[in-house]
């Protein structure tokens, strides 16, 4: 119908994106191949089957495995150029991706090894198609502070190419007052910082992410259980990024039809559309709106304010802005 053309067609930022949450199955069994990774599925098909998640932590431990086959800059070069092919042909104009160092530098990758293969293919999708991007450098919330004021460390010298710091990982158990000297840390040196709240933990986890000054805060979804968190964040524009088919593979919904999307646009939040890790959760950007648009019946204006809300919480300066909105 006409609403799903318009979501075709129209362009799109992506501000919630794992890069290493977009690593195809195809690709996982070839780069293990060729790096003597051994995994415990016989086939992609044994591994897409086990792509069947009761909560958060039971997918992170297929995507902390599943990224063990990424070990050379070339590697991360082809995962990154994958993902920008794939969000080029959503009508992505721009994307602000995480990347999880610890998750490689854990296992002896070089954090310069990982940079400069995911710079080399940001370079090459703004060359090919002009599309632009951020990159947010997310600390593992369930390793200590302390681990990642050391990865702060190694990022030191390559600050010019990290936009942002964003946390992420294993939520509850791990709220963001945890992170509070690393956070400071991260904006006296003049970087943006996010945070994953709300997504499995508490309204408490949302408000102590704006304790730590996010500027946007990533998935936030629970929020809505508290009536003056959901003030706050209207009256303020802040932006959360909203993961509805992760929310669905996850059980943070269980089903669309329940997903509180359309309340939250009635409730003037700045939501917008992601795709978190697109390869284990079943759709990329475009899948994610065209998923929710009819679970929800959005119609074209609820379409038109969420790409909006995308280009307005993005970190593109507001003349750049303007030519999308
Ligand atoms: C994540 Cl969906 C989600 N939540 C928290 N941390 C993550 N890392 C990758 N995907
Ligand atoms: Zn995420």
């Amino acid at each position: 119908p006409a609403v799903a053309a318009l979501i075709a067609r129209l362009p799109k930022t992506e501000l919630h994106l794992h890069i290493e949450g977009t690593l195809e199955p195809e690709l996982m069994f070839e780069l293990a191949g060729k790096n003597g990774v051994t995994l415990p599925y016989a086939d992609v098909a044994a591994l897409r089957a086990a792509y069947d998640f009761s909560d958060l932590q039971s997918f992170l431990d297929l995507y902390y495995a599943g990224a063990g086959v990424l070990q050379d800059e070339d590697d991360f070069y082809r995962l990154t150029f994958a993902y920008l092919e794939r969000a080029h042909q959503d009508k992505v104009v721009h994307t602000e991706i995480f990347f999880d160092p610890q998750t490689h530098t854990a296992r002896g990758v070089p954090f310069a090894v990982v940079l400069a293969g995911i710079r080399r293919a940001l370079a090459d999708a703004h060359a090919k198609w002009g599309m632009s991007s951020r990159l947010i450098l997310s600390f593992l919330r369930h390793l200590s502070e302390e681990d990642g004021m050391a990865t702060l460390e190694q990022a030191l010298p390559w600050l010019d190419a990290i936009d942002g710091f964003g946390l992420d990982s294993s939520e509850v158990g791990h709220p963001p007052e945890k992170f509070a000297r690393l956070f400071e840390r991260c904006r006296a040196l003049g970087k943006l910082v996010v945070a994953h709240a709300g997504e499995e933990g508490p309204p408490g986890y949302v408000w102590q992410a704006l304790a730590l000054g996010v500027c946007r805060v990533d998935h936030g979804v629970r929020a809505l259980e508290d009536d003056a968190l959901v003030e706050k964040l209207a009256a303020s524009r802040m932006p959360l990024t909203v993961c509805p088919l992760s929310n669905l593979k996850l059980c943070v919904v269980d089903t669309l039809a329940h997903h509180p999307l359309k309340k939250m646009l009635a409730l003037g939040l700045c939501a917008t559309v992601n795709s978190d890790d697109p390869s284990y959760f079943g759709g990329y950007v475009g899948d994610n709106y065209v998923a929710c648009q009819q679970a929800l019946s959005l119609d074209a204006d609820d379409i038109v304010q969420l790409v909006k809300n995308g280009f307005e919480a993005s970190w593109l300066p507001e003349a750049e802005q303007a030519r999308y909105i």
